[in-house]
């Protein structure tokens, strides 16, 4: 059995932990976002590597949706007396992972060499892969001009409006070997892509041709997962960026979004239209999505899972 799972933040990492307890551990790789990923305070910062880390290793806050569980904020505090920047919170234990990553790739490890040595360190057995071990920078170029992804997201609270989001250095981004190998290896059963932000988490990934390329040419059905609950975004930015690109949020705009690289899309039963004909390019399968406890996680990556081999079957 072998799945591969793209994935942003909080919500692909909640379906990449469902997915881990459904699947033996060892047959899953999770593909994460970088776009997100910068230079702060002299570390390495990458937000949805860590997410995805913290939740499989049990690790992971569970209501801020990222950072540490049990987290204390003395060095934020020295930080702040000191006259430090403090608009992004860096947890101390949380640091500990920014210090052995900075220290890592300073020493010439790549990212995937990194992750993989503290994934095994914590004790998971998921591989967790970047996108790509070279630079990718989201930019979202908004009503107050162009902003890098955290300046948007965090300092601004994602209020400025947001007119085009760009990926600098994809074009020439080569894909991370592990995550090319898992979209490429031959008894691939499933690739899921994660109820993250399309635009902001997902299409990062996507930005890097050989993925991309890989997802065209797949060998197995791929199914996504709508981000939407009632045609609203269930943590995060989505909707709001929907209708500043001046799009529909429902399901039909999600389908049409990654319109031939998947093979079926999973939505929420309250995302259903009165026909329940929706108009997207793919078989629609539609369940409860909203995953509150660790039972919803496993059973919603099942579903997906099920949906999957009933296409690989063309029972679908
Ligand atoms: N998000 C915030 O809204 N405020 C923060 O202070 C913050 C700090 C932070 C530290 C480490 C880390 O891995 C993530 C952090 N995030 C914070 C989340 C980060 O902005 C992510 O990029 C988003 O969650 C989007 O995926």
């Amino acid at each position: 059995m072998s799945v591969v799972a793209l994935c942003g933040g909080v919500g692909g990492a909640k379906l990449a932990l469902g997915l881990s307890r459904a699947l033996p551990p060892q047959a899953l790789t999770v593909i994460v976002n970088t776009g997100d990923d910068f230079d702060h305070l002299g570390l390495r910062i990458c937000p949805d590597l860590d997410t995805v880390l913290y939740t499989l290793a049990g690790l992971a806050d569970p209501d801020r949706g990222w950072g540490r569980r049990d987290e204390t904020w003395n060095m934020m505090e020295a930080l702040e007396g000191l006259g430090g920047a403090t608009w992004f919170r860096l947890g101390d234990r949380d640091l500990a992972l920014h210090l052995v990553r900075t220290q890592r790739l300073r020493s010439g490890d790549t990212l995937s060499v990194c992750m993989d040595a503290v994934r095994r360190q914590l004790g998971i057995r998921v591989r967790i892969v970047p996108s790509s071990d070279d630079r990718i920078e989201t930019r979202v170029l908004t009503d107050v001009g162009e902003l890098a992804f955290q300046e948007y997201f965090v300092a601004r609270r994602c209020q400025p409006r947001v007119r085009r989001i760009g990926f600098a250095g994809a074009d020439a981004a080569r894909a991370a070997p592990a995550a090319l190998e898992a979209l490429t290896c031959p008894d691939l059963d499933a690739i899921v892509i994660c109820p993250s932000n399309p635009f902001l988490s997902v299409d990062p990934i996507l930005a890097v041709s050989e993925l991309r390329r890989a997802l065209i040419d797949r060998r197995a059905p791929c199914i996504a997962v709508s981000p939407l609950v009632g045609g609203a975004a269930v943590k995060g930015p989505t909707d709001k960026i929907m209708r500043e690109l001046e799009l529909a949020t429902t399901p039909g705009t999600i389908g049409r979004h990654f319109a031939g690289l998947i093979d079926g899309l999973v939505i929420d039963r309250s995302d259903l239209p009165p026909s329940a004909l929706i108009p997207a390019p793919v078989p629609v399968f539609a369940t409860t999505t909203l995953m509150r406890t660790l039972e919803d996680r496993e059973a919603l990556a099942r579903f997906v899972l099920d949906c999957a081999g009933r296409m690989a079957r063309g029972t679908v």
